[in-house]
């Protein structure tokens, strides 16, 4: 399976509070696609991450690192006159998130559809992508739409994370962008809100009833206490796992990457569920959006209860 996205340097404080009172930093690494790859491949799948990165001392440190985590990165390329994006984390009073990205103008945001190695990205039985791409810039809203044609017209099914990121559309409408996109991916993930804004409600009936509107075989809506999923087959329902919650950024990406790695194996969606509510749940249990994501051990070993 592949992927394809922009991979961010994340600087995580030392400290919470306004980042103006911060002494520190740590630096990560994430982006969404990246993180569903590291997650795919811990749990032992054979998977390709394409994208753009400075060529930079961050671009190369993401590249040594999905190295490392055993993703194929042969579909990345290097730009030598954009850099690599980041963004910094601010965790205000009562936990709640800030993000401030410096991404605008990076290499990932000028991929162009031109460049990509299709035979490569089309090469697996899925393609995830997500809806944070298309918000990069034009060339990447365009790169999104001929990639979802191509998969359609070869048969790969497209897996399509919403994803939104609100900071990315100023002045637009998300659902101009993302709701056509969604219509055109074979498996779509949503948050409650993300449900709301694009399906018209975050119910399984409002799902089921904007479903024959669009190509989903399997549409799954997931929130903080569980996940369902709707297919044809009717409606499935999963609890999520309760553990001490240190960090939910990169959550939903391990999730997504529990519920692929189950459609992979060929399980059903209430299999599926399980497993993504596994990987999510051991995701934010560590800090960091990609460090967390569970090997395949690991996530068995919380849906069997032996916590290892
Ligand atoms: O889902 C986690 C991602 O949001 C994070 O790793 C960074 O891709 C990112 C983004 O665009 O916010």
């Amino acid at each position: 399976m592949t992927t394809l996205g922009e991979a961010l340097v994340v600087m995580d404080p030392v400290s919470r509070g306004h980042l103006r009172h911060v002494g520190g930093f740590e630096k990560n690494l994430g982006g969404a696609e990246l993180n569903v790859a590291v997650g795919l491949s811990r749990l032992g799948h054979r998977v390709g991450w394409a994208g753009r990165l400075g060529d930079d001392e961050f671009g190369k440190e993401i590249l040594t690192f999905a190295r490392g985590e055993g993703v194929d990165v042969s579909g990345a390329a290097m730009d030598t006159e954009a850099p690599t994006g980041l963004y910094f984390k601010e965790w205000r009073a009562l936990g709640q998130l800030r993000v401030y990205y410096y991404r605008a103008g990076s290499a990932a945001s000028r991929m162009r559809f031109e460049d990509l190695d299709l035979e490569h990205l089309l090469s697996g039985e899925i393609l995830h992508l997500t809806g944070i791409t298309p918000a990069l810039s034009e060339g990447c809203h365009d790169l999104v739409e001929r990639l979802l044609s191509a998969a359609n017209e070869r048969g790969v099914a497209v897996s399509f994370d919403v994803n939104v990121r609100w900071k990315l559309f100023e002045g637009r409408d998300p659902r101009m962008v993302l709701g056509p996109l969604a219509a055109r991916a074979d498996l779509v993930f949503l948050s409650d809100e993300e449900a709301e804004l694009l399906f018209g409600g975050s119910d399984p009936a409002s799902i089921q009833e904007a479903m024959p509107g669009t190509r989903a075989g399997t549409v799954v809506v997931h929130g903080a206490a569980g996940a369902f999923a709707v297919e044809e087959g009717g409606v499935f329902e999963k609890a999520s796992y309760p553990v001490e919650v240190v960090d939910t950024v990169g959550a939903g990406d391990a999730f997504v990457a529990g519920f692929l790695s189950g459609r992979l194996r060929g399980w059903n969606a209430e299999e599926c569920l399980d497993m993504a509510n596994a990987c999510g749940a051991c995701a934010v249990t560590v800090p960091g959006d990609l460090k967390g994501l569970p090997t395949t051990e690991e996530a068995l070993a919380l849906m069997r209860g032996r916590p290892g």
